[in-house]
């Protein structure tokens, strides 16, 4: 990680003597006082205070930076563009709490919240807030800009569309994303990356682009299992958008305070950035809290100006250095004040970066950053690999007295071990560097448990310098739960308010070039020996992508082996069932043929002994009996046997006609019988005589075998039997003339 400082660093070599003024980037500030009347409605003293900043602004001043930047003023957003993310009703209810109205009205309102407080400038500074965000990104995107830094209150990443939640009003810098995707299509910004630093959870902005790929969300937070406000799973690695937006929402979540430099970076080499090649941004925003620095309240982290300033400026090597800060949190005046210059002196790419304070990355880190690039691999294959976290978790070599002299030194920030006895500002008493002692080695020291003592006078109370020095003195960090005073004072952290030391600290380090000569040699070969690990590295690496190629190749195979196998299964099974019913059709179809046979017989023996004339055929209990059977045979013939079908059907075709024959055969038998009786009578010789012929005929034609000429005998049979009987017998009902050999057309009373 001082690596990076390092090899930063030289870029920053040929700036290091620019004349003011000079800078080719140019870098916007918006800050407008009117911002400073959004406060408690009655005094009340609020970590997020107007001070924040005013304390700001001054520090940008005091350091001339202000006026190497193009400073703009507030202006107030357009109700169109707050309701591009927010509701009508949020925007007409924010919009309403004016100065007219009662201050019990707007407490109750106020109330109806999570973490909020209005009073009569809330309205106003929450418009300009909006309005400022979007001003320096349009400006920006235009290319007026290179990037700036909006210093605005009340912050925004908390609030969601109808919800104004922790100290947030309106989601300052999702609208300006927003207002370029959606106003701006002009413009040509297709990919926003949002980064957001703020110790806190950005569910606002999260929620906002939940499902829109347009908008990469990426916030590191203090998570701590869910316990951490805003409480919940919303800040959980596992919340990766949806939809078309599923991947483009990370969230990192420290398991625990205590996070400083190393763990932020370890997630920016190992998550952000191999993400951010990928995704390849037109333009960042980010939500810049500075509630993660050192001596913060709220964030119990500490994270230093350097720290901050390495994030930035391994961010501005994206999107061309098109880059929005919008303050978000920071609730240490002195700590937000020092790392919002530190952001803006690398925003104007004037200062050199400062070396790391050399500590490692918690335990918990890893673990965060293994389980966060576990879950998104799947979306950027970068995170795929292995990481080696005995390089991760190695402190950078830093011989004491030797190395430290040829770091730049913090122009501002001064470490120190030795704060008990309360503030010391000893810039120049750097040999020691302190804060190169190892911060929090996991080999050494767990930290169980942050806590802060708050003992101090709240902020926005007292005099800002009063409230800077109560710092030094009360507002230290513990870790654990029992920590002696020997590792309290290790861990305690002290500011340096005064920058003129620091001036004098930065000559006396330069006094000593000689030792810096020693150490940049040492440095260089490191350097060459991590080019040398990295090509080893990088040969391994592809080995073992080509592994991976073929370990996939080979799994697919098996996979449609196995699908194959299992269709082969299938369709044989299916053979097999196919096979069975086409026998057990088989099988009806036989028993039904026999069944017929015997049908036929045992109808033909009837009508042969028939005497009684009024006794019918048996051709009813033939019917019903036929009838079942063929259904029968159809329900078999339902198989998608296309083949046996056709033949099952012929094969009923037949049965059909050959019991229409066998009741044609019966008609005439019984017709024959009919008029034997009508003989016996006495009547109907004539009759007779043709009945006898005809019966006789029929008998002989089926004796000779010839069956199907029964069919057109008994045609012609019909007409004749009609001329001769009608005239004389009319039916009682008339017969069915669609019928020709309808079963009881024979019935003759
Ligand atoms: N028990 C920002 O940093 N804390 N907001 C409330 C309630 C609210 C922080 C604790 C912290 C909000 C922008
Ligand atoms: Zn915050």
């Amino acid at each position: 990680m001082t690596m990076v400082g390092k090899s930063l660093g030289k870029n920053f070599k040929d700036c290091d003597g620019k004349v003011a003024g000079k800078s080719q980037r140019k870098v916007g500030l918006i800050y407008d006082e009117t911002m400073c009347k959004h406060d408690t409605p009655d005094g009340e003293v609020h970590v997020e205070c107007p001070d924040r900043i005013r304390v700001i602004w001054e520090k940008l001043q005091l350091a001339g930076v202000t006026q190497r930047c193009v400073v703009l003023g507030g202006s107030k957003a357009e109700d169109k563009h707050l309701q591009l993310v927010h509701t009508k009703k949020h925007v007409n209810l924010v919009k309403r709490i004016t100065t007219k109205q009662k201050d019990h009205r707007r407490n109750r309102t106020a109330s109806q919240f999570d973490s909020i407080y209005l009073n009569g400038g809330s309205s106003e500074a929450a418009y300009l807030a909006a309005g400022s965000v979007l001003k320096v990104v349009e400006k920006v995107a235009q290319g007026e800009l290179d990037c700036g830094f909006a210093i605005v209150r009340p912050p925004g990443h908390h609030a969601e569309a109808g919800e104004a939640m922790g100290f947030c009003l309106f989601n300052n810098v999702a609208v300006a994303a927003s207002y370029l995707l959606n106003q701006r299509p002009d413009l040509g910004f297709k990919k926003i990356l949002i980064v957001d630093w703020d110790i806190h959870h950005g569910n606002g902005t999260q929620k906002m682009f939940w499902k829109d790929p347009r908008v990469l969300v990426f916030s590191v937070h203090r998570h701590d299992h869910g316990s951490f406000y805003p409480s919940g799973d919303d800040g959980d690695y596992n919340m990766v958008g949806e939809g078309p937006g599923e991947g483009f929402n990370i969230n990192v979540p420290w398991e625990q305070g205590g996070c400083g430099d190393a763990d932020y970076l370890v997630a920016w080499d190992h998550i952000l950035i191999p993400v951010l090649k990928e995704y390849n941004p037109d333009i960042i925003l980010l939500s810049a809290g500075f509630d993660a620095a050192i001596g913060d309240p709220l964030g119990g982290c500490c994270v230093t100006p350097y720290g901050y300033s390495v994030m930035l400026k391994k961010l501005m090597e994206f999107a061309q250095g098109k880059i929005v800060l919008a303050l978000e949190g920071g609730y240490n005046l002195e700590s937000m004040a020092m790392s919002s210059l530190a952001c803006v002196q690398v925003l104007l790419e004037e200062k050199p970066i400062q070396c790391s304070s050399g500590t490692y990355p918690l335990e918990s880190t890893r673990r965060v950053i293994q389980v966060v690039r576990k879950r998104h691999c799947m979306y950027w294959p970068s995170l795929a690999d292995e990481l080696s976290w005995k390089l991760i978790n190695q402190k950078t070599p830093t011989p004491a007295g030797k190395l430290s002299s040829c770091l730049p030194i913090p122009s501002s920030l001064v470490v120190s071990h030795e704060s008990v006895s309360g503030a010391r500002i000893e810039g120049h008493n750097l040999t020691a560097f302190p804060s190169l002692e190892p911060r929090s080695s996991i080999h050494l020291f767990h930290h169980s448990h942050l806590s802060i003592t708050n003992k101090r006078k709240a902020p926005g109370s007292g005099s800002t310098s009063s409230y800077v020095k109560g710092i030094e003195f009360e507002d230290h960090i513990t870790f654990g739960k029992k920590t002696s005073s020997k590792e309290n004072r290790e861990l305690r952290y002290t500011f340096s308010a005064a920058s003129d030391s620091l001036m004098a600290s930065n000559e006396n380090l330069k006094n000593l070039s000689a030792e810096r000569n020693s150490a940049d040699a040492v440095l260089h070969t490191v350097e060459e020996l991590k080019s040398l690990l990295a090509a080893r590295d990088g040969e391994l690496e592809a080995r073992r992508q080509e592994l991976n190629t073929k370990t996939k190749e080979l799994e697919a195979r098996l996979i449609l082996d196995s699908a194959r196998a299992k269709e082969i299964h299938g369709l044989r099974a299916k053979i097999e069932s196919l096979m069975r019913e086409k026998d057990e059709a088989v099988a009806t179809a036989e028993r039904l043929d026999k069944k017929l046979q015997e049908n036929r017989s045992r109808s033909r023996l009837k009508n042969e002994d028939m005497d009684s004339e009024d006794e019918d055929m048996d051709s009813e209990d033939l019917e019903p009996d036929l009838e079942t059977m063929s259904q029968e045979l159809k329900k078999y013939m339902h198989l998608d046997l296309e083949k046996f079908k056709k033949d099952y059907e012929r094969y009923i075709w037949e049965l059909k006609k050959e019991r229409e024959l066998a009741i044609t055969a019966a008609v005439i038998t019984t017709r024959y019988q009919v008029c034997r009786k009508w003989k016996r009578q006495g009547t109907l010789s004539s009759e007779l005589k043709f009945a006898a012929d005809v019966y006789h005929k029929l008998r002989s034609l089926v004796e000779k075998g010839g069956k199907s000429h029964i069919y057109c005998a008994v045609e012609v049979y019909e007409e004749e039997w009609k001329k001769i009987v009608i005239p004389h017998h009319k039916p009682k009902s008339p017969v069915s003339r669609g019928k020709r050999f309808f079963p009881n057309s024979h019935r003759m009373d």
